[in-house]
């Protein structure tokens, strides 16, 4: 079918084209949260996607190599479970084609609109909708607007002097040009994060040269082997066996991994095991002090590849750890003054992740804009609602990124949650409803308090705004997140407007809103 936004204007004539709900974005976040309304009985909904199709990170990032670091058993919807007994880590094309078949499978093509970039969304106050207006200039209106876009969609791309200067070509992982062939070409890679640890084995398997530009050392574990062994094929053959890999996955991922984030000995198990790999990886001395991280392990974001540290003790392989100073016609100057010659350069230099929403203008009540209030930072009611902004919410938004396992099941969790603040909305008989500044401020109180007992603060990286404050990912594990999503509901942490027309909300059940503790961590 013909998904193209084009479409809209011809199905429903007339200035107001209404929608009972509009979600923005097609990755995992926007297509489960089609599933989840449609299973609801709310069909009147559109699934906006300004590229041309859906998967979202899984759609962009083609660069070779590219693959997920979270077994497809976990990283995939409990609802349409992932069941490959050959398998663990599908590449990037499986995992696109598992969630372009979940989007046909559960009948969301018809809501679907892809090339269609939304620029705005306005919460019109004396109409008591939200305005959302799209690239091409098309106004919708919707009762409820879900962002759904992501954290690691827009590249960050560093500004070196003398950029014009460089003759070859030059991209970035998440925007791959598959035009250009780098076989024995000498190769350039900024980054040394999960994106060039991926790439760098298949770019230096056909690469004349390949030059790794490292800033900062990550924190590396060994990853699992791709395909599962003749035991995992036959415990996946029993009845139920795939549910319990899931569940065993999930459980072991938030006991063992989650506790790296936080001070003290609970990451030491994991840290001793880096260590080990380390050694055991890399037998070079000095290539092996190079690679040492000199922050704690889970300061940013720890790189599962079991094929980078062997790839990079490769004879044409190089590790450059002096700060690059300047592009040169030929390559890349560094600032101790060597030239290193560059055929092409590969930028694996991330995204920009605390940019919540970025470019589009959000306005809620009494026209305050989103980015005026998020100018220190994003954050949002347990990653999912604002003050001040009736009947939007965030999937995937800030501080709800899980470092140490699933997201498409961090998203399942918030799903529910939009849809037991709809229920709720329905059975109060409120128009509009909203999280309250109290609920908020004490959220951000025990958010704050948690992530001070992590090892985030000191380390740059994407989990951290310019302003210093963590902004990406969630501080705790996703047992608590469950935990809070049940004990903070939107009966005690919401108000709602009766009519459509009442500006000023008033409270609802929120008369005392609840304090949160530092041990709900953990
Ligand atoms: O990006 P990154 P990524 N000069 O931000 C360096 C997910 N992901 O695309 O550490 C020189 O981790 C920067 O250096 P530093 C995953 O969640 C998942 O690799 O800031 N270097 C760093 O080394 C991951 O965490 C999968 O000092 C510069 C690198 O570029 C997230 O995406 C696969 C620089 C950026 O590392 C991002 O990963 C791939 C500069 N000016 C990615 N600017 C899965 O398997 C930046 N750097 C699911």
């Amino acid at each position: 079918m013909d998904a193209r936004c084009s479409r809209i204007p011809d199905e429903r004539r007339g200035s107001a084209v209404h929608y009972t709900a509009i979600v923005v974005g097609a990755g995992f976040g926007g297509i489960g949260m089609g599933v989840a309304l449609k299973r609801a009985g709310i069909d009147d909904f559109l699934i906006l996607e300004k590229e041309n199709g859906v998967g979202g990170v899984w759609r962009d990032n083609i660069y070779p190599g590219c693959n997920c670091d979270v077994p497809s058993h976990l990283y995939s919807f409990s609802f349409a479970p992932y069941r490959d007994r050959r398998i663990r880590y599908p590449g990037q094309e499986q995992i696109l084609n598992y969630l372009s078949g979940v989007a046909a499978d559960e009948g969301l093509l018809p809501h679907l609109r892809v090339g269609c970039p939304v620029s705005a969304a306005t919460y019109l106050e004396d109409q008591g909708y939200w305005e959302v207006i799209t690239a091409a200039g098309l106004r919708l209106m919707a009762d409820v607007v879900i962002f759904a876009v992501g954290q690691l969609h827009r590249p960050q791309l560093p500004e070196f002097p003398g950029e014009a200067d460089f003759v070859g070509p030059t991209f970035h992982t998440a925007r791959w040009d598959d035009r250009h062939d780098l076989r024995g070409l000498e190769v350039a890679v900024i980054g040394t994060g999960s994106s060039a640890a991926q790439i760098l084995p298949t770019l230096a398997a056909t690469a004349a040269r390949v030059r790794v530009f490292q800033r900062t050392a990550h924190w590396v574990l060994p990853k699992p082997r791709k395909d599962f062994g003749h035991l995992a094929r036959a415990v996946l053959a029993l009845p139920g066996g795939h549910h319990l890999y899931r569940q065993a996955l999930h459980y072991g991922a938030d006991t063992v991994l989650a506790p790296v984030m936080w001070r003290g000995w609970s990451a030491r198990p994991v840290e001793w095991l880096a260590r080990w790999y380390l050694r055991h990886a890399i037998s070079d001395p000095a290539l092996r002090a190079a690679v040492t991280p000199d922050y704690p392990i889970g300061g940013k974001r720890i790189v599962l590849d079991s094929e980078y540290y062997p790839t990079l003790a490769y004879p044409h392989v190089e590790l450059v750890t002096a700060p690059i100073a300047k592009m040169t016609k030929e390559g890349l100057e560094t600032t101790d003054g060597a030239q290193h010659r560059a055929d092409a350069v590969v930028y694996a230099t991330g995204f920009k992740a605390p940019e919540f929403l970025v470019p589009m203008r959000v306005r809620g009540r009494r026209g305050v804009e989103l980015a005026a209030r998020w100018s220190e930072g994003a954050s949002a009611f347990l990653g999912i609602a604002i003050p001040g902004f009736p009947n939007l919410f965030l999937l995937a938004g800030p501080n709800s990124f899980n470092s140490a396992g699933s997201n498409p099941a961090m998203k399942e969790l918030q799903m529910q949650y939009i849809l037991e603040c709809l229920r709720w909305r329905d059975r109060v008989g409120a128009a509009a409803i909203e999280v309250t500044e109290a609920a908020m401020e004490n959220y951000q109180q025990w958010l704050e308090q948690a992530i001070a007992t992590t090892v985030w603060p000191p380390a740059s990286s994407w989990y951290r705004h310019r302003s210093g404050r963590v902004t990406n990912p969630w501080p705790a594990s996703a047992r608590t997140y469950r935990r809070m999503l049940d004990s903070y509901g939107p009966e005690s942490c919401f108000r709602a407007a009766s009519r459509r027309r009442d500006i000023d909300m008033t409270e609802a059940a929120a008369s005392s809103p609840p304090r949160y503790l530092l041990n709900d961590a953990g």
